[in-house]
């Protein structure tokens, strides 16, 4: 079993240049239409002599068609521009991130927009008429003389460009400049995601994590084309999210966290800041305010809260299930709409999660009551539910998304749900809980839905996991991370690599691409990658990694 480290940041395993990807095996040349990319058995013996290279197809989550032209490359060198299509901000932003993501390892300029595309050059194009791409797919055609990316809006744009890093020799994701060359495989890669909603959640209540944290997460799931983070905002433990009509939930209710440390909570700033460079990377960020259970920190914040009118003392413990809010009381509703309120003018996406999960001290009846006058308030506030798969008794309207988190493949209310037109997230607890152990053995994490190996985590079907739940009434995906024993970005990481990758290409990738061999061969070419990140992942047995 690995330890993982306490420190975030600063130690950094590095490997030498010319060790990074040097042995990574090149994939199939043949094209490879909506299947897995196969690794092949021999590397080839055109590789770069410095710093390895990687073959097309060589990306998680695997690209919907590799069609590669083998023998050649494309090399960015000291003059290569990027070029963005003129007047469009989002799409120059795209082309920003990429110069601002390969400017301190390459040492070049890469600079925007300088006159007409050259040789050379990277080009960045929108193409409305490539319907198949969708709205988020993008088509990369990787030719000596020219790298160009076409989507039909920004966000494709910006999905092409996280593909371009990955088929970069791993020492592009080093901070300080390194010697090139810096090749990338010719041929063309057509691709798009299976599924729109392709999550990670984070739990800040149980532990809290600052600014810096959450931002270096994003960083982490952003470059698997995870499309929206939901912060888990509020529990028993405590209250992370300044709510300025309710000023005790942080001051009180946001003073501890599980274990009895500090705690902590974002001022509206801050949660402002999150919610901008999440944005900035293609992320949305999904609110949790979660009640009418775990909902301890408030009603300690607020004697009124409670239905004996006493504030009972902050919780560091890690139970679940013995908290409620007062359902009869009229002031629980003021509460909860100015809470909303507030949250739901800090969000600019769609949704807004009203937990809902675990009201083991709530009456059915009472939860029932309860749902029947929140979930208004949250369509009173422009946006739409989501919840945990509970308040699907509720009968929420059919917007509403559901979130299963059981471990059985059926459950009726949820397959109802589907029926009725509700959209189903799938976290199930046994495959995509990153929170849970590795195995037995693990130091970290929670086991009640696990342990739950890379393999199990990877090795299910969104699209006929459940039931009576077809494809077509799941949403998407989510890996959420629960923090009850992580207190640092090394558990948080730990937990997450390899498994959020696994996840991610669930979400993104065709069923038909969904394959073990191929995917823990190409996991294993991350590993270089995530050393120049700093990242401190876990080598399971199940990977074959070459990197040490
Ligand atoms: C459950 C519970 C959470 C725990 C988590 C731990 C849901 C939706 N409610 O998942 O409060 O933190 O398990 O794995």
């Amino acid at each position: 079993m690995k330890r993982p480290r306490e420190n975030t940041r600063k130690h950094r395993h590095r490997l030498p240049a010319t060790l990074a990807l040097a042995t990574s095996a090149l994939l199939a040349c043949g094209t490879v239409s909506a299947a897995a990319p196969q690794p092949s058995p021999d590397r080839g013996n055109d590789q770069p002599p410095n710093g390895g290279s990687t073959a097309l197809g060589d990306v998680i989550p695997a690209p919907t068609s590799v069609d590669p032209i083998p023998g050649q490359r494309f090399h960015i060198r000291w003059n290569t521009g990027i070029h963005t299509p003129s007047g469009n901000t989002e799409a120059t932003e795209v082309g920003r991130y990429l110069q601002r993501q390969l400017r301190p390892s390459t040492g070049y300029g890469l600079l925007l927009n300088r006159g007409e595309p050259d040789r050379g050059d990277i080009v960045l194009k929108l193409d409305g008429s490539e319907r198949r791409l969708g709205e988020s797919g993008y088509r990369m055609d990787v030719r000596k003389h020219r790298l160009t990316i076409h989507a039909t809006s920004s966000e494709g744009l910006f999905y092409g460009t996280q593909t371009l890093r990955q088929l970069l020799p791993a020492k592009a994701e080093s901070d300080f400049p390194r010697h090139g060359p810096w090749p990338v495989p010719a041929g063309t890669i057509v691709d798009k995601p299976r599924f729109e909603h392709r999550s990670a959640m984070l739990d800040v209540a149980r532990h809290f994590f600052g600014v810096d944290q959450l931002k270096r997460y994003i960083d982490q799931i952003a470059q698997y084309k995870i499309n929206y983070l939901h912060l888990h905002l509020t529990d028993d433990q405590g209250w992370r999210i300044q709510i300025d009509s309710w000023p005790r939930l942080t001051t009180h209710g946001g003073s501890t966290e599980v274990g009895g440390g500090d705690g902590g909570y974002y001022t509206k700033r801050q949660f402002t800041e999150i919610v901008r460079y999440a944005a900035e990377r293609n992320i949305t960020v999904v609110p949790e305010i979660d009640m009418p259970g775990h909902t301890n920190a408030a009603l300690s914040s607020y004697a009124e809260l409670n239905c004996d009118g006493e504030a009972p003392p902050l919780y560091t413990g890690i139970e679940v299930g013995f908290s409620s809010l007062c359902v009869d009381k009229e002031i629980t509703y003021r509460f909860v709409e100015d809470v909303i309120r507030e949250v739901a003018e800090l969000t600019p996406g769609r949704y807004l999660h009203i937990g809902g999960d675990e009201a083991h001290s709530t009456t059915d009846e009472d939860y029932q009551r309860f749902m029947s006058r929140v979930l208004p308030l949250v369509e009173k506030y422009g946006k739409t539910p989501v919840g945990w798969h509970e308040y699907a008794k509720a009968t929420p309207s059919k917007e509403a998304m559901v979130q299963y988190w059981g471990t059985s493949t059926s459950n009726e209310e949820v397959a109802e749900a589907a029926e009725r037109g509700n959209p189903i997230l799938l976290s199930p607890a046994n495959r995509s809980y990153l929170d849970q152990k590795y195995n037995e053995d693990t130091e970290l994490g929670l086991d009640w839905a696990g342990p739950t190996t890379v393999r199990e985590a990877y090795q299910w079907d969104p699209g006929t996991h459940m039931e009576s739940v077809p494809e077509s009434a799941v949403a998407g995906v989510e890996a959420p991370l629960w923090s009850e024993t992580l207190t640092t970005s090394d558990h948080i990481e730990f937990m997450a690599f390899p498994r959020l990758p696994a996840v991610a290409e669930l979400g993104w990738s065709p069923a038909s691409a969904h394959d073990w061999e191929s995917f823990r061969t190409r996991v294993a070419h991350q590993a270089p990658r995530w050393q120049e990140q700093g990242i401190d992942f876990y080598r399971s047995e199940q990977i074959p990694w070459s990197d040490n």
